[in-house]
């Protein structure tokens, strides 16, 4: 690893009990008798920010006058959480400010509760760009996350009998402390209208886009401190804002009103962060939001490269890399070209070159109705010019597959960016393929799945392209900041330099037999349960036993990840249990975490059964002191920051194939839980580090699901031929779960028979519910259970977002670090 220990923290106690108190009187308009604990929040936040916005300074004067090279993020999600514990570890003013507020009266731990969740993503890939810009400023690497200001994230969830209910999030509302706006570094974005062409005293056609209408992008930056404190990074996000262009004639007309509605309309771009996540929508506002963003930040690197480079195009390639999150960002592509072609007047196979130097694609799923497409019907009339771009790119490409393939035209069709069906679709996935250097998939399973599913065409064509990068977590945030106490203990074993080299953990290994090694260590794992168990009362008004094994699925609810195999198997061991009151089984406590896109019915409809079998289960007195069930609400970075150092048992089941790679399969690992999972994404990898004597691993795998569908899968089969799953499904049916509303649960059921279980729940069952046992079985025996715990997080070095980067720099980027001055 590349940065250096974190140094002693730039104030002491006094100090910042001083900064703390100024800012409540001075930016606040409070005094410590008024204040309330908003209020320490805030001015806590200013206090720190202080330190933050020095580093911020350093860092891009040092950028400024090296001419850095950097890589640009652009991501439609960035899903940050909280950020003042996470800025006060990266400054290493924790304990400072711990020990600060304390002699001021006021507990650090009330004060972080007060900020709200910055919850700008669905879940892994939104989580993975905030992941990715913390390691690349630990890193002192020089980089930019672009993206979107949403005025509202991800919906609140609330659980109202048993259902989910969507509720607006304002993260906003009273304003956040980390963030400056940028009025100096707005851009315009133009949108609509036609193209003209027309015909230059050279013979050249030029193109002139002449737009419907121009909306404004406003710069609000947030700093990104890496751990250490030396580099301080942004993270820029655009807000809509209305141009008051073209209003004027309404305006002048007496249309005061009317121009407002427009306002409203360009106001409406940033509103909403779409909560679909592996699904495509298709809605207008969603692509005009993804080039809004992409727009807004290219225009802001060129300002940028020309304020060093002139107009002297020929080194943009060596200043700037632009990374894509998926295809959310892919318009990027045909924007830079119209930017050189229409704009700097390159020829085409000029631009081309610098585009294709330019770009890099990660994609991060195999599901076909994930895959991006555009009706080119919207995109004609939303960004004409991009349209043609768009044809001129695929009829030069077409041009390159007839020479590789000719008369080939089956090739042909499937790699063409264009799909010919009833209405023509633009294909983000091919336009982000031919117009990248290179693209990578996120786990080693997954890549060569990409490379030999989904684009082997594309592989064959340009072997070099297609690479693997394996996805990576903080473990600032994922264990440090998280899991105080582990950290603590191995801090005392192996000393504080973990979170920059991860690696280390090994030498836990050599305790891991230890036996008073593994008290401490269990002895956290417990007092960690407790606290999660003091939560879930607080949410759910549930005692748990905090005995039991703390069994936890949290992740977005899916039919491909299967929380509904879980809930077989929780129904399994019910009916076990009720069967059989001297069922042999430790208690156990299954905890969900989870939301549904508003619009998944099956997905809600599985959540509202998890919560009506969770309701019946525990109150039940027959099973109850064995068997709990819990459905946390509203799971978001700051709630899984809880259940994470809580977890013995990590449920990572997605049919295989499925999941792309999984983060939150390497978060309960690193914290010590023991992964029960299918052969799927980075659970491979994470068995491959762990042994297999420290994971459980079920099912079938990719080859075996092939197979099976290839066959032909007849959920039926196990429904008549299985005495346990036909009871479990049947009882689904029955009003057992939902008194007076038989049927109400019904869909599930459903879903795995004449639905047709496309994601093979049944064919996975028995197999799943072997390896439930062997858990149990491990579990009990409390050497062997601890042994397994310490190896898990001794063997999770490998999936530091650090070495994440480090790959993305050295097989992509190819990026020098910068070292910023203090
Ligand atoms: C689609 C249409 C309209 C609006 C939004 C979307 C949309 C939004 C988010 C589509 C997909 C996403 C997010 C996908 C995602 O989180 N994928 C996960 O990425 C992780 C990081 O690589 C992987 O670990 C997971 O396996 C993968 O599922």
């Amino acid at each position: 690893s590349t940065a250096a220990a974190p140094e002693t923290p730039k104030l002491d106690k006094g100090e910042l009990k001083a900064a703390i108190v100024r800012h409540l009187h001075c930016t606040l308009g409070t005094d410590e008798n008024k204040a309330n604990n908003h209020a320490w929040w805030k001015a806590t936040c200013a206090a720190i920010q202080e330190l933050v916005l020095e580093g911020l300074r350093k860092t891009q004067k040092s950028h400024y006058f090296n001419d850095t090279r950097a890589v640009h993020y652009f991501s439609a999600e960035f899903l940050m959480g909280r950020l003042l514990s996470n800025n006060m570890h990266n400054l290493n003013l924790f304990e400072t400010a711990n020990d600060a507020l304390t002699e001021l009266g006021i507990s650090l731990t009330d004060v972080l509760e007060e900020e709200p969740d910055m919850a700008l993503g669905n879940g892994g890939l939104g989580r993975l760009a905030a992941c990715f810009i913390d390691s690349l400023a630990t890193m002192e690497m020089p980089a930019i996350g672009y993206g979107i200001h949403y005025e509202h994230g991800l919906f609140r969830q609330e659980i109202k009998n048993g259902a989910q209910i969507e509720r607006p999030d304002s993260w906003r509302d009273y304003g956040n402390p980390w963030e400056i706006c940028r009025p100096e570094s707005i851009q315009e974005v133009s949108l609509y209208g036609y193209v003209e062409t027309k015909y230059g005293d050279n013979g050249r056609i030029q193109k002139e886009w002449h737009p419907g209408s121009i909306v404004k992008g406003v710069p609000w930056d947030i700093p990104v401190v890496g751990y250490g404190g030396k580099t301080v990074n942004v993270l820029r996000l655009w807000q809509s804002q209305s141009s008051g262009y073209f209003n004027w004639d309404v305006f002048n007309a007496g249309g005061y009103v009317d121009a407002q509605v427009e306002n409203v309309q360009a106001e409406t771009i940033s509103k909403v962060l779409y909560p679909n996540d592996e699904t495509e929508a298709g809605k207008e506002l969603r692509l005009i939001q993804q080039y809004f963003f992409c727009a807004c930040s290219l225009k802001d690197i060129i300002r940028r490269y020309k304020r060093a480079h002139g107009d002297d195009w020929s080194r943009f390639t060596d200043q700037v890399v632009i990374q894509l999150n998926d295809t959310h960002p892919a318009i990027a592509i045909p924007e830079l070209m119209r930017i050189l072609v229409d704009r700097a007047e390159l020829d085409w196979d000029k631009a081309w070159q610098i585009c294709t130097k330019t770009f890099a694609y990660t994609n991060h799923t195999l599901l076909p109705e994930a895959l991006e497409k555009w009706p080119a019907r919207m995109l004609e009339k939303i960004l004409p010019r991009h349209l043609e771009i768009i044809y001129e790119i695929n009829h030069r490409f077409m041009a390159e597959v007839e020479k590789k393939w000719p008369g080939d035209n089956a090739i042909k069709s499937k790699l063409s960016i264009i799909e010919e069906s009833s209405e023509k679709m633009v294909r983000m996935g091919n336009l982000s393929v031919i117009g990248s250097f290179r693209v990578n998939g996120v786990a080693e399973i997954h890549s060569m799945l990409v490379k030999k599913n989904l684009f082997p065409e594309f592989d064959q064509l340009w072997p070099e392209k297609l690479t693997n990068v394996t996805n990576g977590i903080t473990p600032r945030r994922w264990l440090k900041a998280c899991n105080p106490a582990l950290s603590a203990l191995i801090d005392k074993k192996i000393g504080d330099q973990w979170p920059l080299n991860l690696s280390q953990l090994t030498e836990l290994a050599v305790y891991a037999d230890n036996k008073t090694f593994q008290k401490q260590f269990m002895k956290v794992k417990q007092d960690n349960k407790v606290a999660l168990a003091q939560t879930i009362k607080e949410l759910t008004g549930l005692t748990v036993n905090t005995d039991a094994i703390f069994d936890i699925q949290i992740k977005r609810l899916h039919e491909y990840k299967r929380q509904h195999l879980n809930l077989l198997h929780i129904l399994a061991l019910y009916r076990r249990l009720l069967e059989n009151p001297s069922y042999d089984m430790h208690p156990r406590v299954f905890i969900f975490g989870a939301k549904a896109a508003p619009g998944y019915t099956l997905a809600k409809d599985i959540i509202f059964a998890i919560n009506k079998v969770a309701e019946k289960i525990n109150n039940d007195p027959r099973v109850n002191t064995k068997l709990q069930v819990v459905f946390l609400p509203n799971y978001r970075v700051s709630l899984a920051e809880k259940m994470i150092p809580a977890a013995d048992v990590s449920e990572q089941i997605s049919t295989a194939g499925k999941e792309a790679s999984g983060t939150g399969n390497m978060k309960l690992a690193l914290n010590g839980a023991v992964t029960v999972g299918t052969l799927d994404g980075a659970n491979i990898e994470i068995a491959e580090e762990v042994g297999d004597d420290n994971i459980f691993i079920f099912g079938l795998t990719v080859d075996e699901v092939a197979e099976l569908k290839r066959k032909g899968y007849s959920p039926d089969d196990y429904y008549y031929k299985n005495a346990e799953i036909k009871a479990i499904l049947d009882w689904l049916e029955t009003d057992y779960f939902t008194p007076g509303k038989p049927g109400a649960l019904a869909s599930v059921k459903h879903s795995l028979l004449s639905g047709g279980d496309p994601y093979l729940c049944l064919a996975d069952f028995d197999s799943y519910s072997a390896a439930q046992e062997q858990v149990d079985a491990a579990y009990r025996d409390k050497t062997r259970w601890a042994k397994m715990a310490i190896m898990n997080t001794a063997m999770m070095g490998k999936f530091t977002s650090d070495r994440s980067i480090k790959d993305y720099v050295d097989r992509v980027w190819n990026l020098t670090a910068c070292i910023v001055e203090n």
